[in-house]
């Protein structure tokens, strides 16, 4: 079992490279954001409690979020590996998560940290807001919340990876092809060491 984190601020790219390596690698794609806004579209109770918290730009409580990639580990006990995108986004998920791979004995292989300037950022996210119908992008002062709460609890998650040596940092500016074949790279000298 191979298993990655993509890991960036809101709008580094995480979720653009996570539908193409999925692909090429075969791995499961675990999004937290993803799983939350299905909830939020099915208008579960979950749902609606992590949409007042996403519309604020803030994070959605640990426990949920741990929870709900809990059970979605149990419910894939045949993957070839996983890749997790942005997840974990705090330092006690990180923790969350190292135990649960220790059951599986398949232990996070690395983290690829995509870099992007603040400037950027803010720019992706507002041009994505112009279609995505995602309401935590069409306002300016919900993106900065967002990438504030990435500076203030998220950024510390790769100084938890980087103790045991698993952060790679790869240019996340330029083009969506080139990201990808830097992040194939740094995944090929992995995978095929293991
Ligand atoms: P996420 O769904 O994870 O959203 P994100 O960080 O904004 O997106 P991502 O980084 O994947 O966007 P991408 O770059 O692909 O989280 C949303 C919210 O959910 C959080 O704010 C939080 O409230 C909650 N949440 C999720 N996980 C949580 C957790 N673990 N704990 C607590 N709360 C959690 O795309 C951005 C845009 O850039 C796109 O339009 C894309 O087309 C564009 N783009 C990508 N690559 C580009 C490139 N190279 N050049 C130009 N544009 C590019």
């Amino acid at each position: 079992m191979f298993n990655l984190i993509l890991f960036g601020p809101p709008g580094s790219g995480k979720g653009t490279q996570s539908e193409k390596l999925i692909v090429k690698y075969g791995l499961k794609h675990l999004s937290t954001g993803d799983l939350l806004r299905t909830e939020i579209a099915r208008q579960t109770q979950l749902g609606q409690e992590a949409k007042k918290i996403m519309d604020k730009g803030q994070l959605v409580p640990d426990e949920v979020v741990i929870g709900m990639i809990s059970s979605a580990l149990d419910e894939n006990p045949n993957a070839k590996g996983f890749l997790f995108d942005g997840f974990p986004r705090t330092s006690a998920q990180a923790e969350a998560l190292d135990k649960l791979l220790e059951l599986k004995k398949a232990p996070i292989a690395v983290m690829l940290a995509l870099a992007v300037s603040g400037e950027e950022l803010v720019n992706r996210l507002v041009k994505r807001g112009e279609t995505s119908g995602r309401s935590d992008d069409n306002n300016g002062n919900v993106i900065r919340a967002r990438i504030m709460e990435y500076h203030n609890k998220t950024a510390v998650v790769a100084d938890y990876y980087n103790q045991f040596g698993k952060v790679v940092m790869v240019k996340g500016e330029g083009s969506i092809e080139n990201i990808f074949q830097a992040l194939c790279h740094e995944i090929d000298i992995r995978m095929n060491a293991s």
